[in-house]
């Protein structure tokens, strides 16, 4: 069976974007998997990992890192073939995936860099702290409300740009489900699960709608 390294929190909170992505496309596939909880300094602690980060699969003795690797070992190793979501559309997907990780994470990360620390394992706070104040070159606190004073956060301009697309689609890159509507929610679950700072704006109706009906698919 697939045993998945999930990023871990306090009270078993998994709120890793990548873990979510990886979970999601093998709940849809309804693939046995198994999640072994990790925190921040389990994984660094751990020589398994070397510079792997999470999610990290071992699969059949095969220790495979990166989301995006990981989606494309499980559908070439265990999709059907009527069930294919990532290769049928493999560029579009890598280019979802990209702007999710720049753009959608990034403006999900500065709304909630101060408030994910609550949300650790004691043992995990301090690393955090250290390794997001060398990254942001301030305090995840500072970082978080210079976010939330000002207008330049992007995240209801990616909210606008999805919203967009599914005025005209049921999904976002046809009317069929693929993998990219897995690594969009899996990027607004991890919001959900750590922060109040991004709810979806009313008037977003249509992202409301599909993050709704996904989550049940994907549950
Ligand atoms: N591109 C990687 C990114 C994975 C990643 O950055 N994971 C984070 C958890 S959300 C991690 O392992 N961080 C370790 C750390 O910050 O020490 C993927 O898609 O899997």
């Amino acid at each position: 069976m697939i045993q998945i390294y999930d990023l871990a929190g306090k009270n078993d909170l998994r709120f890793s974007p990548y873990c979510w992505r990886i979970k999601y496309l093998l709940n849809i596939l309804k693939i046995d998997y198994k999640t072994i909880p990790t925190t921040f300094n389990q994984r660094l602690n751990n020589r398994l990992f070397g510079e792997s980060r999470l999610p990290t699969i071992i699969d059949n003795e095969q220790l495979i890192s990166d989301s995006f690797i990981i989606a494309q070992h499980i559908e070439n190793n265990y999709a059907q073939k009527t069930l294919k979501l990532i290769n049928n559309n493999l560029e579009a997907i890598r280019l979802i995936n990209h702007w999710s990780d720049h753009f959608l994470n990034y403006s999900i990360l500065e709304r909630v860099a101060f408030d994910i620390i609550e949300c650790l394992h004691d043992e995990d706070k301090k690393y955090f702290v250290e390794s997001r104040t060398k990254r942001f070159g301030m305090h995840p606190k500072q970082f978080q409300e210079l976010t939330m004073s000002s207008t330049k956060n992007e995240f209801d301009k990616c909210c606008n740009f999805l919203n967009n697309i599914l005025l005209k689609q049921e999904f976002i890159l046809e009317d069929g489900i693929s993998y990219a509507d897995m690594i969009i929610l899996g990027s607004l679950t991890w919001g959900d699960k750590v922060s109040k700072n991004t709810k979806i704006n009313d008037k977003f109706i249509k992202l409301i709608g599909w993050k709704e009906k996904l989550s049940d698919f994907c549950a």
